[in-house]
Formats: C-alpha cells, sequence, structure tokens
C-alpha cells in the first residue's frame, strides 16, 4: 500500500484553534451583561481552584484586535470562539442588547478581515442566570424557545458571515458535572434529575438546528460532543462488558440521540429499570430526528479505560482539579463498569491519558457508525508551563502532544474520515473553569496567575512550530 500520495491534508482543511466565552472574555458586566451562572457560582466559596473565575479572564472582551492579530500572525485558517448569551439576552430572553452583538460583529469581521474562518459556538455553558433562576435552566422545556430564540438571533445576523457552526459544547460532560458530580452550577447530585435535564437540553440541540437549516442555507452545524473513547481494561469477558456498558452510557447516549435521534438500548432498559430514564413525550423522537446535525465536532483529550464494577462498588468521583499527579481516584458507576488506570499510557499532571492512537480510534468509530464529516472542535495540552529568564515558553511537551495527534489525524483520514479541520485547545492561554489559570492551553502565553498579572501576550515555542506547520499545509509534520 502506497498511502504516501494521500498523506496530504486537503487544500481547504481547517487549522484552527479555539476558546469559550467564559474562559477568555472578561468583561463580565460590561456594556449590558447579564451574569451567566458562571459568574455567580465562581464566587461561592470552594467551587473553583483557589476561587478564580473569569471577571477578567485573559480580557479578550478589550483586546480582541491584538489577539485577532496573533492569529493572523500564527495563520490560522479556523478560529473557533462562543458567543455568551447573557451578553445577547441580558435576562435570556425579552429585549436583545445590541452592544453584545457588537462585540461579535468585531470579532467576525476583523477575523474574516484577515482571512480566518468564524467557528461560532453557540453555548458553551454560560446560561443567563435569569433562566436558571426563572425556572431552573435545562431542567425545564421552556429553555428550548428561548434557546431557540437565542439562536435565531444570531443566524440572523451572522449567517451571510459564519458557515460553521456548533450547538452545544459537550452537553455530556456539562451536564454531568452538573447533575449528577454537582461541580458545574447548579451543582446538583441527582441522577434522574440528569437524565431529564439532559433530554431537555437533546431536544433544544435539535430545535435550532431545524431553525439553522431556514436561516443558514449553506451553513454547516453540530454539535461539539467530549469524545472519551472506552477501551477494556483487559479481554475478561467482565471487562469486556464494563467496556461495552461504558461505551454506551458514557458516550453512545449522546450520538446516538444526535445522529439517530434514538436512545440505545441497553441504557435505555436499565434506566427504565431504575426509574432514572428521561420521559420522553410523544413528538420528542421525531423532532430529534428532524434536526440531526452536519457534521459532529470532536473533543478529544484522552482514552478511559474501564473494568468490572460489582454492585456495592466504585461511585461517580471528581477529578483532580490540582495538578497533584496521580490523585484522580477510579469513578464509575455500581453494577456497570468503573474506571482503571492504563498501563500502557502516560499522562498529563491531572491524570488525562496520552493517547494519539484514541483519536484515530475515535474518529475511525464516529465515522464510522453515523456516517457523517468530523471537525476536530478541540484538542490540547494542560500543563504548568513556565515563563524563563529569556522571556520565553518552551513547552517541547505540548508540541509533541500535538504533533502526534495531528499524525493520527492524518492516519483516520487515510482510513477513510472525512474530517473538516482541526481546532487545538487553545488559542491562548485561558482560564480553566475548574482549574484556574495554572492549567494553561494555549500556544500565547499570557501572563496572569490566580492573582491577576500584566495580560501580556507572548508567543510560547508552540505557537512558531504550528505556524511552520499551517504554513506547509502539514506536510512538515
Ligand atoms: C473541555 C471544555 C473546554 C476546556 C477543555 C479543557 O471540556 O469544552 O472549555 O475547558 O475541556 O478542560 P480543562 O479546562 O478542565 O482542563
Amino acid at each position: 500500500m502506497h498511502h504516501h500520495k494521500f498523506n496530504d491534508f486537503p487544500t481547504d482543511f481547517l487549522w484552527g484553534a479555539a476558546s469559550a466565552a467564559y474562559q477568555v472574555e472578561g468583561a463580565w458586566d460590561a456594556d449590558g451583561k447579564g451574569p451567566s451562572v458562571w459568574d455567580i457560582f465562581t464566587k461561592l466559596p470552594g467551587k473553583t481552584f483557589e476561587g478564580s473565575n473569569g471577571d477578567v479572564a485573559v480580557d479578550h472582551y478589550h483586546r480582541v484586535e491584538e489577539d485577532v492579530a496573533l492569529m493572523a500572525e500564527m495563520g490560522l485558517k479556523a478560529y473557533r470562539f462562543s458567543v455568551s448569551w447573557p451578553r445577547i439576552f441580558p435576562n435570556g430572553r425579552g429585549e436583545v442588547n445590541e452592544a453584545g452583538l457588537a462585540f461579535y460583529d468585531r470579532l467576525i469581521d476583523s477575523l474574516i478581515a484577515h482571512g480566518i474562518e468564524p467557528v461560532l459556538t453557540l453555548y458553551h455553558w454560560d446560561l443567563p442566570q435569569a433562566l436558571q433562576d426563572e425556572y431552573g435552566g435545562w431542567e425545564d422545556r421552556r429553555i428550548i424557545d428561548d434557546f431557540e430564540h437565542y439562536c435565531v438571533t444570531l443566524y440572523q445576523r451572522f449567517a451571510g458571515k459564519v458557515k460553521y457552526w456548533v450547538s452545544l459544547n459537550e452537553q455530556n460532560y456539562n451536564l454531568t458535572n452538573a447533575y449528577q458530580l454537582g461541580t458545574h452550577p447548579p451543582a446538583v447530585q441527582d441522577r434522574k434529575r440528569f437524565f431529564a435535564a439532559n433530554h431537555i437540553a437533546f431536544l433544544a440541540n435539535a430545535r435550532v438546528i431545524k431553525a439553522f437549516r431556514q436561516h443558514v442555507p449553506g451553513g454547516l452545524i453540530g454539535p461539539s460532543f467530549a469524545y472519551s473513547p472506552a477501551y477494556p481494561a483487559s479481554c475478561a469477558p467482565s471487562d469486556m462488558l464494563a467496556f461495552e456498558n461504558a461505551e454506551e452510557f458514557t458516550n453512545l447516549w449522546w450520538l446516538d440521540a444526535y445522529c439517530f435521534g434514538r436512545y440505545p438500548q441497553a441504557a435505555l432498559a436499565y434506566l427504565r429499570e431504575t426509574g432514572e430514564a428521561p420521559e420522553i413525550l410523544p413528538g420528542d423522537l421525531e423532532l430529534l430526528r428532524e434536526g440531526t446535525p452536519d457534521y459532529i465536532g470532536v473533543n478529544y483529550y484522552y482514552t478511559l479505560t474501564f473494568t468490572d464494577n460489582p454492585l456495592g462498588g466504585q461511585t461517580m468521583q471528581r477529578i483532580n482539579t490540582t495538578g497533584q499527579k496521580g490523585t484522580t481516584p477510579s469513578s464509575g458507576v455500581p453494577g456497570l463498569y468503573k474506571t482503571t488506570p492504563n498501563p500502557h499510557l502516560e499522562t498529563s499532571n491531572w491524570d488525562w491519558a496520552i493517547d494519539p492512537t484514541g483519536m484515530r480510534i475515535a474518529l475511525r468509530r464516529l465515522s464510522s457508525r453515523y456516517g457523517l464529516p468530523l471537525m476536530i472542535t478541540e484538542n490540547g495540552l494542560g500543563e504548568f508551563d513556565k515563563l524563563t529568564a529569556d522571556g520565553q515558553v518552551h513547552d517541547d511537551y505540548r508540541i509533541a502532544y500535538l504533533h502526534s495527534h495531528l499524525k493520527a489525524c492524518q492516519e483516520a483520514m487515510q482510513d477513510g474520515v472525512e474530517l473538516l479541520g482541526y481546532c487545538a485547545w487553545s488559542f491562548t492561554d485561558i482560564l480553566s473553569w475548574l482549574n484556574g489559570y495554572q492549567k494553561r492551553y494555549g500556544f500565547v502565553y499570557v501572563d496572569r496567575d490566580e492573582q491577576g498579572g500584566t495580560l501580556r501576550r507572548i508567543k510560547k515555542d508552540s505557537f512558531h512550530w504550528y505556524q511552520s506547520v499551517i504554513a506547509s499545509g502539514g506536510k512538515t509534520l
């Protein structure tokens, strides 16, 4: 097989980087913005690493021009960002805040002026606090209309300028944290409420995809899914069954609902038995089938390895948010599965397994099951970075991570996967939701810590590396 002929990335491949509003913008109450659930939650004692919050973040709101100039210098072809719902609708619905829209006009126009394709995420977790207070946010079906109205407002404003859209970012990860682990707002720990809210989020996702077809002809939309492919710890049938359970409960529960408009069989049967299954009303599944995505956004960081978990065994546990390696406990659902370390893989300081082959496996599984194009909407390495005496950041470990994962993308394309692009997480350093400012992901270092800083931008070694990869169209990989 002469694979070298197919090694080139397509010429229109979207070499990108990503961010999310709350993690970069700051300006949390500027120009009429209302509070999001994160503006409130992060101020409660003990919720985030050293009480860090996004009031200032990396001040992207006031430094858009500088940041986009850095993207242009790097040669980025795409920039994925999210719109803050409470900037547009301070109360979640009702009066639109023109100043909020004007900020995204500036960002999008500046990207386009530099030849950078905007990839717009409609929802990256910053729900207007007003809707949480009024009816419990994702737990009430009223959110479907309010979310649609917000999304249509953005469709109408940006349809001519933005081709690539992401509906919900990591519904799976966000709602698992919000309603099972209690680590994201509204910090509930109740599996029945979790599955109910999650079902309503599927309906909202389908509704806005349906509306998209009318308002953004020629555009492409899909959710971004946090895909951690499951591995079995061994070929013991009990481990294989645990792996099947984990893949179905932690991945296919979302992916099948998005792409097939149905829930996977064994998981649904189990939840009906335990009384935790969501209420499916007449018309719900029809709506899901009318609102399937054009492509799947894939946020890939690591694989998870599963083993048998007896009844009375390990329950769901919180992850390491300190960067003290080896402090993440095993987590699972008794009777179904639990995680176990993979002895074949190195991990980051936050215990995330580093597994480029897992990315190839992820892309192949998704492409072959759903037959849709894919876009890597996030992939990257969170680490402690050091600004050295020479005023530089030598993040060779990040270069190694990104290099190996881009090679895996290339191999997946050779395997037949249609991959639209790759957005590294993240462009600049950002606020990590629970891990503060010390867990850095960017190509651009931002001089700030939990206490603050000058917010000066400094290009890391990885910036120059990605710049040359993009310039070569991937040939230097
Ligand atoms: C994803 C989120 C991102 C980003 C990333 C890194 O779950 O969509 O917003 O935060 O993970 O995660 P963390 O910041 O926890 O390291």
